[in-house]
């Protein structure tokens, strides 16, 4: 196995023996395949496009595939093979359409679009010859990577989205024309370039759409303060990004004597009005993703995945985990997707609950957040005169993932260090290296402003293109704010590209660069958009307050 997507790559080159992540060989390989068989449907996609066919089959599969093989999303073996076997399927019917159709494929067509197995012996010869490593030059290999990441980013946002009946063909376009790309031999360092910037403007496509479908479906998010103490109920955790999951579990739950906390990247949900009127929809229990082992023992009930970030589960509660959509893993159950527009059944979740003693208390007290663009565009006036009064400095956008690294620990301190005329902006795990901190306010206006999941990275943007309108400026670069980013998964690389594209500059991205950059790449992202690492909280402070 070769994979270097997270910023938990072992030595920060890449996993080789087995993911640091917890991912298996036979996994990552089988992964490798699926985005392969991806890139093939992707290329006959675009065949397809000369004649206008179009078939949304491939659409679906193609953001579903990339999705499962996210950091921490899927590890299940047999769930990965069928998706395979399904995409080879697909595939083929796709092109057996077109020939019928009068499209004329190219008699030399790629291998990902022909390669046909069916025995899991077959698949996992045949992995190992598409992995990363099968493309030899390093620049190449490094921009298609990125392209790719951006991509399965990409591929999650539009899949929530999808789920709250938000398509947007032009996104779906977008993806298979890029992962076709990466088949093709004679892209040079600039055409990859230029697609990759290509990939961040429909990131922030994809992000407005998902944007769009939580806001219509579920209100838009307001000012709230989340309970992260427990009642005395058995009760159900969700963690994960997907709305529509949680809803249907609420509406599953209600009336039942069992009660449903947040996890990790689910809090935002509390900030939605639609939810507030679930009272048995309690509050948001632990921290960011990567505590979960701890957290999990004492939450004594059962615990459903609708998207990433899993660590492979203990014995000691692995039974009580639950997965459903592109998460998955081996020996803990899974709950089928929505057939006919019915919605998923979590009856067996809700069963195993009433079972389980109440979840013990680790944490008391509240945190408040819902600071999306909606209702800070609402505070506009008070944040703009706490800008022109100077009672507010400077804005630090922090946003992104947390992860289990010592070297994380820098967001916390760096949070504590920042002067009391500052605030910062965040969304994404990353907050939970601060949120609970006591920074206090500045006028009423809290100094972390949550805006929810790392998808709401959107609202930022929003809020940053707003106030360089308000006050008059040219360039989003003039504003107050500065980004100190912290990044781990793929998501968060579709969010840099979004970011990029929107034209912001100076990013500090940490802990530490993509492993996944070659030299020449970085550069290229050094030279261009004047993206740095971190150094020291002491060094860097100097730095973003000159
Ligand atoms: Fe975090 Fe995990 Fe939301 Fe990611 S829980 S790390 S970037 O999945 O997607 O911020
Ligand atoms: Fe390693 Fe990250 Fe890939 Fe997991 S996702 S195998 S930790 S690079």
């Amino acid at each position: 196995m070769f994979c270097y997507q997270c910023q938990e790559t072992a030595h920060g080159t890449g996993c080789t023996k087995i993911g640091v992540c917890g991912k298996k060989e036979d996994v990552a390989n089988l992964q490798d395949l699926l985005v392969y068989i991806s890139k093939g449907i992707s290329l006959l996609a675009e065949e397809g496009k000369k004649l206008n066919i179009h078939d949304e089959r491939n659409d679906k599969f193609v953001f579903e595939a990339m999705f499962v093989t996210i950091t921490n999303a899927n590890f299940d073996r047999q769930a990965i093979v069928r998706k395979i076997r399904e995409g080879v399927e697909l595939r083929d019917a796709f092109a057996a359409s077109l020939i019928t159709k009068g499209v004329h494929l190219p008699d030399s067509l790629h291998d990902a679009a022909t390669w046909y197995g069916e025995t899991e012996a077959e698949m996992e010869s045949k992995a190992v010859t598409v992995g990363i490593l099968a493309i030899e030059n390093e620049d190449i290999r490094s921009l298609k990577e990125l392209l790719t990441y951006g991509i399965k980013g990409m591929a999650a946002y539009a899949e929530h989205a999808f789920n709250l009946g938000h398509t947007n063909k032009e996104i779906y376009a977008f993806m298979q024309k890029g992962l076709a790309a990466t088949l093709n031999p004679d892209l040079g360092v600039e055409e990859l370039v230029g697609m990759v910037m290509e990939c961040g403007k429909f990131g922030v496509d994809v992000m407005a759409l998902l944007d769009k479908a939580n806001t219509e479906s579920y209100g838009n998010p307001e000012v709230t303060k989340v309970n992260i103490g427990v009642r005395n109920n058995p009760a159900i955790l969700i963690s994960g990004h997907d709305l529509k999951d949680l809803e249907e579990l609420l509406k599953q739950t209600e009336g039942t004597g069992v009660d449903v906390y947040t996890h990790s990247e689910m809090l935002p949900a509390h900030y939605y009005p639609a939810f507030k009127k679930y009272s048995h929809f309690v509050g948001n229990y632990g921290n960011a993703w990567w505590k979960q082992k701890e957290e999990f023992e004492t939450f004594n009930g059962p615990i459903l995945f609708t998207t990433n970030c899993i660590v492979p589960p203990r014995g000691s509660y692995k039974e009580r985990v639950y997965t459903t959509g592109s998460s998955g893993f081996d020996g803990c159950t899974h709950i089928p997707d929505r057939q006919n527009g019915q919605p998923k059944d979590f009856s067996v979740i809700i069963e195993h609950a009433k079972r389980c003693a109440p979840p013990t208390e680790i944490e008391t007290g509240e945190i408040v957040g819902g600071f999306a663009h909606n209702q800070v565009l609402q505070l506009a006036d008070k944040v703009v005169d706490a800008v022109k009064s100077g009672a507010i400095r400077k804005f630090f956008v922090m946003a992104g993932c947390d992860g289990r690294m010592k070297d994380r620990d820098y967001y916390t301190e760096f949070a504590e260090a920042l002067p009391k005329d500052t605030v910062i902006l965040t969304a994404g795990c990353a907050k939970y290296r601060y949120n609970k901190l006591p920074l206090g306010d500045i006028g009423g206006i809290p100094r972390v402003l949550d805006a929810g999941q790392c998808n709401d990275s959107y609202s930022l943007a929003v809020i940053a293109l707003k106030l360089k309108e308000v006050f008059e400026l040219n360039d989003i670069n003039e504003l107050p704010i500065a980004y100190n980013i912290a990044w781990y998964e793929q998501k968060a690389v579709i969010v840099l590209l979004a970011l990029l594209y929107l034209g912001v500059k100076n990013i500090h991205l940490g802990p530490t660069l993509p492993g996944f950059l070659s030299p020449n790449v970085a550069n290229v992202l050094i030279e261009n958009f004047g993206i740095t690492g971190i150094t020291t909280v002491d060094e860097d402070m100097k730095i973003f307050l000159s």
